[in-house]
């Protein structure tokens, strides 16, 4: 894929401009009272896992403008990811969506990734598209559907999710649905929520003993008057009527404007309830946006109550973290890289929170001094910090540059040259 001594010399090449920036840094850090060694080693700890749908150009339902080189089966999606892993050294897994990359092997897939070194995430089902050979369609719902033949259909396809999960080593699955209604009166609102709900018991009473099981909430899109589970409160009802294993995933995207999300974080944190995440960044709606590119200070607060509740033992179970972006317009591997490093950048700046100072000022009411302690973390320069973490991982100081000077693009264009027929598809 990647040539690790082109990494290699790629470092070697800025190595004396790095070590004079991270000492500087190692520096600045232990006049707050941080030891840059041990944040070094938390960093190294975060990743975030690669959706299978994210490697070909995305498209908006005007149009697609696909580039050159996109990967035409899983095979190749996954050889993308391992390159974004090989750069970024934070992506180690792989998250399936069934049907669209559901593999005739999955024997043969899981040797593929571990000779990739990669790995599985959470499998994600989908019932907002009818498939091929479905005997009901999911025109009107699918675990919500007033006939309950449709609901069994709709059941079966999560279990039959989970059954390819299992034999490629993943041990949870993501529920997103599309149920809802356009127009006032088309769905009766409880009743459809109820129905849901029992829907999910079932398939949660069938969920393997290590397995955890997640819902997705999201406002609307595409059903434009009501989505069935339409707000984390819904998808917290959900999760507390199933049981232990099932929690909450929050979709970054999946919010109206404005809404304070890393208060709904802290608020699923206390419910024990959070279960992970999809990161992406909007301005308006679901835009699927790179990670960060238009609120990255709300993505460091997100970072923020992830952290705090980590340190005082709130949160009890590792949250399950995947990149859910539609890249339209950049190259997808580069998008996907950008992206990773955003997240090791807003992870570094919330364990830089002085979170005992913090504390202090919030006990004492002082509200400047209290958000200032905050904006102290979130405009240091963690920069060498996230570099170093990744080379000491055998990555890439410069994931994107190294990229581009690889040469893959061009490489895989040529090879994947029948790529007409692929119709990656959109986001979730
Ligand atoms: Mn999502």
């Amino acid at each position: 894929m990647i040539d690790q001594a082109l990494v290699h010399d790629f470092n070697q090449s800025r190595i004396q401009r790095h070590k004079k920036d991270f000492e500087f840094l190692a520096d600045q850090l232990d006049q707050k009272g941080f030891d840059i060694e041990q944040i070094v080693q938390q960093l190294a700890e975060f990743a975030v896992a690669i959706p299978s749908w994210a490697l070909g150009t995305g498209g908006t339902r005007f149009g697609r403008f696909p580039g050159g080189g996109e990967p035409r089966s899983i095979f190749e999606k996954m050889e993308d990811i391992a390159v974004v892993q090989s750069l970024v050294r934070s992506a180690p897994r792989v998250s399936l969506h069934i049907p669209w990359d559901e593999p005739d092997d999955p024997q043969a897939l899981l040797d593929f990734a571990l000779e990739m070194h990669l790995g599985f995430d959470a499998v994600n089902s989908n019932t907002f598209q009818d498939q091929a050979n479905q005997s009901y369609s999911y025109k009107f719902g699918s675990l919500c559907h007033t006939d309950a033949a449709v609901r069994q259909q709709a059941i079966e396809h999560h279990l039959h999710v989970i059954e390819v999960g299992k034999q490629l080593g993943s041990n949870a699955i993501t529920v997103w649905l599309a149920d809802g209604s356009n127009f006032p009166g088309q769905l009766h609102l409880r009743k459809s929520f109820e129905r849901t709900r029992d829907s999910l018991i079932d398939i949660y009473s069938r969920l393997p003993e290590d397995w955890r099981l997640f819902t997705e909430h999201k406002p609307y899109e595409p059903a434009f008057y009501s989505t069935v589970v339409q707000d984390w409160g819904s998808s917290l009802m959900l999760a507390q009527a199933m049981g232990e294993r099932a929690s909450c995933l929050v979709d970054l995207g999946h919010h109206l404007p404005n809404a304070n999300i890393e208060q709904i974080v802290a608020r699923l944190i206390t419910a024990g309830k959070l279960g992970g995440f999809h990161f992406n960044d909007s301005k308006y709606g679901d835009d699927d946006l790179t990670t960060g590119s238009i609120h990255p200070y709300q993505l460091f607060l997100v970072f923020n109550e992830l952290i705090d509740a980590q340190y005082d033992g709130g949160l009890t179970e590792a949250p399950a973290y995947m990149i859910d972006q539609s890249h339209n317009l950049k190259d997808p591997i580069e998008a996907l890289l950008q992206s990773v490093m955003e997240l090791q950048r807003a992870c570094a700046r919330a364990l830089l929170v002085d979170r005992a100072l913090l504390s202090g000022y919030q006990e004492e009411n002082d509200v400047l001094m209290a958000e200032m302690t905050l904006k102290e973390a979130y405009e240091t320069d963690v920069r060498p910090l996230v570099r170093e973490v990744r080379m000491r991982k055998g990555g890439s100081t410069d994931p994107i540059n190294t990229f581009r000077r690889s040469g893959y693009r061009k490489k895989v264009n040529q090879v994947r040259t029948a790529s007409s027929s692929y119709v990656p598809p959109q986001s979730l």
